[in-house]
């Protein structure tokens, strides 16, 4: 690290200060993280050291140096699982990243609810379920079920919410179907399985879907959710929002009073 990089990591005083972080394990600025991977090849016998060589090769090339192989684990005869722990050189400057900010005020299950009869006269109808062939439902039900999640109740709890929880495995058409027999307000899809980025291909055809049913004015909510979504893509995936890991029922319920009673009625 030259000179110039010490100077402009330490904290800058005044207004603006750019700062730029680094990664650290065991003291400050140590540049140190840990990365876990597998390869598909043995570490049995005498192939554990040319595994344990080729997870340090494959860690250098991601500018990790040096690079401490700290665990290897044998999965079956074919594949070994690699913990490495090495020093990396790359700053981060949080004053660059983007984010998407919660543009909308945290409402309690009282205010949601009389925000919801004050704007729309009406129950605000929501089906939910996950799509394609997932299975994973505790997600939706987080969000959905009376029980809810970290501490708050679900939407079902919400009296002035009606809630239709399909579950596991619904097919697009069902989902659209349903919606249209329910006169939804607003559709909530989990989505927790990705492997060949199955949760983008699903919510792209779910969207699509929804437009071909529906005229524009008529479209209900369409609101996709799941641990490794990225929450900019909404404008990509044809969805008005996209919730990640950590998402609570009440953050859930807010962002519908926000789009379907406050917005719906300013307009
Ligand atoms: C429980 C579980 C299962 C259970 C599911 C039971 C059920 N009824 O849901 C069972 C055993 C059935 C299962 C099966 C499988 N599973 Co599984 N499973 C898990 C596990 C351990 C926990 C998931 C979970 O419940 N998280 C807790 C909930 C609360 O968190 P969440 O889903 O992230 O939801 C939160 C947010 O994301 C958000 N959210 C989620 N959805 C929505 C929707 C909306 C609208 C909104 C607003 C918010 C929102 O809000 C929630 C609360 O904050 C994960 C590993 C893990 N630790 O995550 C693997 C995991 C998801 N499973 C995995 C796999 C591979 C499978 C199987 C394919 C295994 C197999 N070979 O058979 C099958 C697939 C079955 C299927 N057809 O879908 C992989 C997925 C890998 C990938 N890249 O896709 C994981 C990551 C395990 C792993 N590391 O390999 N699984």
């Amino acid at each position: 690290m030259t000179g110039k990089q010490e100077a402009t990591l330490a904290p800058l005083g005044g207004e603006g200060a750019k700062r730029l972080l680094r990664p650290y394990g065991d003291s400050t600025g140590d540049g140190m993280v840990q990365l876990s991977f597998t390869l598909p090849m043995s570490s049995l016998g005498a192939n554990a050291k040319i595994a344990e060589g080729s997870a340090v090769q494959l860690a250098h090339k991601m500018g990790m140096d040096p690079a401490l192989v700290v665990h290897a684990k044998p999965m079956g005869p074919d594949f070994t699982f690699f913990v490495v722990y090495g020093r990396v050189n790359h700053l981060v400057d949080p004053s660059v990243v983007e984010v998407v900010e919660r543009d909308y005020e945290l409402l309690s299950p009282k205010e949601v609810n009389a925000a919801v009869k004050r704007a729309l006269r009406r129950r605000l109808v929501v089906v939910g379920g996950c799509i394609g062939t997932d299975a994973h439902t505790v997600g939706i039900d987080a969000i959905l079920n009376i029980k809810g999640f970290a501490g708050e109740k679900g939407l079902e709890y919400y009296r002035e919410l009606r809630v239709v929880n399909l579950g596991a495995q619904v097919s697009v058409p069902q989902l659209v179907e349903r919606a249209v027999a329910e006169q939804a307000d607003a559709v909530l899809v989990s989505q927790v399985v990705t492997q060949r980025d199955a949760h983008l291909l699903n919510t792209r055809e779910m969207s699509a879907a929804f437009r071909e049913a529906f005229p524009p004015h008529r479209r209900p909510l369409l609101v996709v959710g799941g641990p490794r979504f990225d929450e900019t893509m909404s404008a990509e995936l044809g969805v008005d929002r996209v919730f990640t890991r950590g998402t609570t029922p009440g953050e859930v319920a807010s962002y519908l009073v926000h789009r379907l009673a406050t917005q719906r009625r300013a307009s």
